[in-house]
């Protein structure tokens, strides 16, 4: 990892915007352990969003962002929706997809990254509503973990269209009535994560992003699985707080009520064999570099 692409060339560099500018000189763009700390003291790689004001999407994307081991030679790939409002202001390679496609444009990136850049380490990575994950793109979602593809898939899962006003998704709870499904949820919440288990993911988890070190975490894993084994689902909940009725100040606390032992967003957590493996190595690497570097800081 490196700032090596991003460099301004010294002729250009007074007319280059000033945020390129300072994208270059403090992001964390090749940042070995970048993470969730480095938010508000470095360059973050979304500054501003066109989101609600106190929409948890906001926070999850900040964290997502920070979280990502490789930004700089990452391709993020969107869907129509709330996400998508933000993915313009966004300083890491994105597409925006027709509603519902973003698993299977995705799979054909991935391929051609492969081959275009085969000595460099290129990953993809989903972002989109319920709605596009679950209704609309669901046939894309599954045949890319049918067929393995190496890439993560993130829901945000606000359990509804909210971009549109409000209508029912295949991922909202039984009995739910909202501005535009007014009869309410007849049936329960599709289960996604036990779906996404048995068509072949490696890695699933779903959680709210109430904790920055746990989507850092989940994050870090779902990537680096998707890279060197096969495609990895999260399904993060980021309520709407205007379809449900809350103020600015209080998603954090409705994410923390959902997330109770017994409720819809307690966390969940599969990881198959060959990913455990995988887990495991690079937690002996890390520690390895840990202790190296310690003992160079103890030398100087
Ligand atoms: C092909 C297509 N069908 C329908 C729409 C209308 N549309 C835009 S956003 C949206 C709902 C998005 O819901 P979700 O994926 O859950 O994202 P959210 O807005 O909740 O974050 C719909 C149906 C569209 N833009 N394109
Ligand atoms: S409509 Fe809901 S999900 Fe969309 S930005 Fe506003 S609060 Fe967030
Ligand atoms: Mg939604």
């Amino acid at each position: 990892m490196s700032k090596e692409r991003i460099k301004i060339s010294e002729d250009l560099y007074d007319i280059m915007p000033s945020d390129y500018q300072d994208l270059v000189k403090s992001a964390t763009y090749g940042k070995e352990d970048r993470g969730w700390k480095d938010i508000g003291t470095s360059k973050e790689l979304i500054e501003q969003h066109s989101l609600c004001a106190g929409c948890p999407e906001s926070m999850a994307f900040r964290y997502i962002l920070a979280s990502l081991p490789n930004p700089e030679d990452t391709v993020m790939v969107g869907s129509t929706g709330c996400t998508s409002l933000v993915f313009p202001m966004v300083a890491v390679h994105n597409i925006h997809s027709l509603f519902g496609n973003q698993n299977a444009i995705a799979s054909g990136l991935k391929r051609a990254l492969t081959v275009r850049f085969p000595d460099r380490v290129k990953d993809v990575v989903v972002l989109a509503g319920d709605g596009a994950t679950v209704d609309i793109g669901l046939d894309m979602t599954l045949q890319a973990w049918f067929r393995q593809e190496k890439f993560t898939t993130i829901c945000f899962d606000n359990e509804l269209y909210a971009n549109t006003g409000g209508q029912e998704s295949g991922l909202m709870q039984k009995g739910f009535v909202a501005k535009m499904a007014p009869v309410g949820k007849l049936f329960d919440k599709v289960r996604l994560p036990e779906i996404a288990r048995e068509s072949g993911c490696h890695y699933v988890v779903n959680c709210t992003v109430s904790k920055p070190s746990l989507v850092e975490k989940v994050i870090r894993n779902a990537v680096h699985i998707a890279r060197e084994i096969g495609p990895t689902y999260l399904q993060l909940y980021t309520p709407c707080i205007l379809e449900i009725g809350k103020n600015s100040m209080e998603g954090l606390q409705e994410m923390r009520d959902s997330e109770k032992p017994t409720e819809r967003f307690a966390y969940k957590e599969y990881v198959s064999e060959p990913a455990k493996q995988l887990l495991a190595e690079l937690a002996a690497k890390d520690k390895e570099r840990k202790a190296a570097a310690k003992q160079l800081a103890g030398q100087a």
